[in-house]
């Protein structure tokens, strides 16, 4: 069987879209309420009707489930609430089957602290002491100020040995020591047995944090806070091209032309530029932040809300378009696990603006310059949870925030208010297959509820309607394979200033492409001049049935493609 993994070309990521399947919400294949394995090889049919070409599974690995398998206790196995290797087997032969490829999330800046070989890091005396992060106290208390992506400080005391190690997110995901060459040998060796299983690729997370420096300074705290935000504190540290390109060439990932995508929370353009220029071989491409950091105080951590102005929006995909043009390549991308719903956060959720505005957000993403990413949902688009307690939450970075603010005094209104805006389980509620009991996620009681417009918003719905947000994804797909100008094409921002209109064109040759989008819930006028010509314009995709003139309609949105 010519299976899509041999079929693997040079730069072949370049012309595709990802989609991501955060797995516990994706289908509950044993009726346990929670998403698994066989549940999503079930669904591989409609992915493939999508029309997306690889699949990204967050993980699936061994966990004691801390931080939803993002703490990883054997990285060679599968929890069995997900199921087993057998079932990822069957996984990425029915994804290659139908020329899907499969990229795997790869978790290595921190193990479970319930993985063996943290288990034997415990012991002072033992060969892997040195595999993480061990350190005396300092004045009877942590031995920096560091804190921890979850909240409070990044180190834990060990009883046992009377040090701390170092957790940049919960006590249970301790952080590997990169520094000792025997750890980055045997992540490789891993990394090589899941290449050789099938996978074409990883998503690796928060892998700029991978390096830090080994003095582990103090960080400088903000104001009111006496911990320093580790973000800041620690990545991108000095090792981190290095290691990057040692993992590149022990495991073959350019070799094998594996698709490798670095998540780094605090990344500059420099940086991004360097680890995804191809001569330096390191990563194919990067997941930045600013533009989802947009929406919130400079400096004051996700919680503290802000106002996103268009223009700024517009501004930063633009910096990066510009910035990745000649040397890199962008990741796309609106939605994850980890962030609120696009279309509730970006766009307008209401009745009647929730499909217009869906559309217009893929039309505006998709014919950006980079690989795009579609997050579970998104191609239907599926809206925020609309939880209004605590006691609806599950994540741990919730839970845990909810608790540090209230204690530090802030009002509990308005960290509820945060938390139903920016909390990570907005993206974690299950996905909408159809309109039936727990919106056929699951036979059983989900983990987390499913939203109730799933009488509304779900698959079979949007399947069965021609000018749904699912056909407009997929005709977004099928128009980056055919049209060369939507990988390739030059990006000119156009209209900075417009505060409701996004408007810019891709150009490849003499084929130009122009995206003119209303990003707003009020009609919006477009005779400030600054367009190109567009008579003779062809109307590739559109929001709207007719439209055309100098207004565009709330949400509305056209692609025209120009002379070529
Ligand atoms: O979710 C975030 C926004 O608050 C980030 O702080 C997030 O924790 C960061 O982007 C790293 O994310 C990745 O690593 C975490 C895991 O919890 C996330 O789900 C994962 O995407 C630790 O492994």
């Amino acid at each position: 069987m010519a299976t899509a993994a041999n079929a693997r070309t040079p730069g072949w990521w370049r012309s595709a879209v990802v989609y991501q399947v955060y797995p516990r919400s994706f289908m509950d294949g044993n009726g346990d309420g929670v998403g698994d394995v066989p549940g999503i090889t079930s669904r591989l049919d409609y992915l493939a009707r999508l029309g997306i070409d690889v699949l990204w599974l967050s993980p699936v690995y061994a966990s004691p489930m801390d931080d939803n398998g993002y703490d990883i206790s054997d990285y060679q196995d599968i929890d069995p609430l997900f199921g087993t290797l057998d079932d990822i087997d069957a996984l990425i032969a029915g994804c290659h089957e139908r020329d899907i490829r499969v990229v795997m999330d790869l978790v290595v800046n921190h193990t479970s602290d319930e993985h063996a070989w943290f288990e034997e890091s415990r012991d002072p005396a033992s060969e892997r002491r040195d595999w993480y992060w061990w350190r005396p106290g300092r004045d009877g208390g942590a031995p920096n100020n560091w804190e921890s992506f979850f909240s409070g400080p990044a180190w834990e005391l060990d009883e046992k040995s009377g040090e701390y190690y170092l957790h940049l997110f919960s006590r249970k995901q301790p952080d590997l020591n990169w520094e000792n060459p025997e750890v980055r040998r045997a992540v490789y060796a891993m990394m090589r047995w899941w290449v050789d299983r099938g996978v074409d690729g990883f998503r690796m997370d928060v892998i700029n944090l991978i390096s830090k420096d080994p003095t582990l300074p103090d960080g400088t705290p903000t104001e009111g806070r006496e911990l320093a935000p580790s973000i800041h504190s620690v990545a991108n540290g000095p090792r981190l091209h290095e290691f990057l390109a040692e993992m590149n060439r022990e495991v073959g990932l350019d070799e094998r032309h594996l698709l490798t995508v670095g998540e780094m929370p605090g990344s500059t353009l420099e940086l991004a530029r360097d680890a995804t220029d191809a001569a330096r071989g390191e990563l194919n491409m990067v997941f930045q932040f600013e533009h989802v950091e947009l929406d919130a105080q400079p400096g004051q951590g996700k919680w503290a809300l802000a106002d996103l102005p268009l223009p700024r929006l517009k501004a930063n995909l633009a910096k990066w378009q510009d910035g990745l043009a000649d040397v890199g390549w962008n990741s796309l991308y609106w939605d994850n696990h980890d962030q609120p719903r696009a279309v509730s956060r970006f766009g307008d959720d209401s009745d009647e603006h929730r499909v217009a505005s869906a559309k217009t957000l893929g039309t505006v993403l998709h014919l950006h310059r980079g690989t795009p990413y579609v997050y579970q949902g998104e191609e239907l688009g599926m809206t925020n949870a609309g939880f209004t307690e605590i006691g609806q939450y599950r994540d741990i970075e919730a839970l845990n925030y909810h608790d540090d603010a209230v204690s530090l005094g802030e009002q509990v209104e308005r960290v509820l208010e945060s938390l139903a805006v920016k909390g990570r389980d907005n993206a974690r509620t299950p996905m909408q297959w159809d309109a039936s009991e727990h919106a056929g996620f699951s036979s059983g009681t989900p983990w987390l509820p499913a939203n109730p417009n799933k009488d509304v918003v779900n698959a079979e719905a949007a399947e069965a309607d021609p000018d749904s947000v699912f056909h407009h994804y997929r005709r977004l797909i099928e128009l980056r394979h055919a049209h060369p100008a939507v990988v390739d094409g030059r990006f000119a921002l156009l209209l900075p200033d417009h505060e409701q209109v996004w408007a810019f064109t891709r150009t490849l040759d003499d084929r130009v492409l122009l995206v003119l989008a209303n990003c707003s819930s009020t009609p919006a006028t477009l005779d400030d001049g600054g367009l190109p010509d567009l008579s003779g314009a062809e109307l590739l995709l559109g929001t709207h049935d007719g439209g055309g003139g100098t207004t565009l309609a709330p949400w509305e949105s056209r692609l025209l493609g120009l002379g070529g």
